[in-house]
């Protein structure tokens, strides 16, 4: 398979499918929203948006099949998989704001062979093959050079619907303001991800992700020349949960770091 070529491909679907998801941020009715569970929201526009993806996805690699939030095709491909979340960011949509982006991995054999996170509010396209590098609309992008976490700006998520580690995060958030530039919560596990391969963010961390918040970000994460691992410093980062990213320098300390207060 053209790892390059179907990169390029998926990025034409997500942008296409972006026009219309940024369309509907722009006139949002949030009596519209449904309630799939405590926290947990969904609209027509995130299943709208799953169907023309993956109707298109289908098209480009019949082969395949889908791992997608929205639950709208979950056949399992032997070889390919498609690891699609059509609206990352559900709550800021809801509420007016962005990041808000759209995801999309395809899996060979359990690995990640393309990422797409498409952030609709800023329209940057983040992309990556394997072997290829990472992109933003067209240019090449590295994870940032800071060499120690105090110099380091940590993105997170907080705790929404799974409270039972929250005094420890809590404890690993007071530490981390102290000792970093600071915090940031953008509220798209997704775009924190791909905030991080480009350098914006030189760490990031959450639990409670699900595999369609993760795959494409993290693979653009490592494509960037980043690091990804779980709270273990292992690799079970995409269903385990657990997600820690960060530059090549700045990995180490950040994990043991996070382990210390989350293992
Ligand atoms: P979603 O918008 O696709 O649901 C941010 O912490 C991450 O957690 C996002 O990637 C978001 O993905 C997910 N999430 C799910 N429910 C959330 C909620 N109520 N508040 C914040 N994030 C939520
Ligand atoms: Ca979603």
């Amino acid at each position: 398979m053209d790892y390059n070529k179907i990169c390029r491909e998926v990025v034409a679907i997500a942008t296409e499918a972006g026009k219309y998801i940024r369309q509907e941020h722009d006139s949002f009715d949030s009596s519209k929203v449904e309630t799939k569970g405590k926290n947990d929201f969904v609209s027509y526009v995130d299943k709208t948006t799953e169907k023309m993806l993956v109707e298109k996805l289908s098209q480009l690699v019949p082969e395949a099949g889908f791992i997608a939030e929205e639950g709208t095709r979950k056949d399992k491909g032997e070889v390919y998989n498609w690891i699609v979340d059509p609206l990352d960011g559900t709550t800021n949509f809801i509420h007016g704001l962005y990041p808000v982006c759209i995801s999309i991995a395809l899996q060979e054999n359990g690995k990640t062979v393309v990422g797409v996170v498409y952030e609709i509010g800023l329209n940057e396209c983040f992309y990556a093959s394997k072997g290829n590098g990472a992109f933003l609309n067209g240019k090449s992008i590295k994870v940032s050079d800071k060499q120690t976490l105090k110099d380091s700006l940590v993105g997170t998520g907080f705790p929404y619907s799974d409270y039972g580690k929250l005094n420890e995060f809590m404890s690993s958030m007071s530490d981390l303001m102290k000792n970093t530039h600071g915090m940031r919560r953008i509220g798209s596990a997704a775009t924190d991800l791909v905030y991080v391969a480009c350098g914006r963010f030189d760490a990031f961390y959450e639990y409670g992700l699900s595999p369609w918040d993760v795959a494409a970000g993290a693979f653009i994460v490592e494509e960037a020349g980043g690091k990804v691992s779980d709270f273990k410093g292992e690799d079970n980062y995409i269903f385990g949960k657990e997600m820690v990213a960060a530059n090549n320098l700045v990995f180490n300390e950040f994990l043991s770091r996070v382990k210390s207060y989350l293992q």
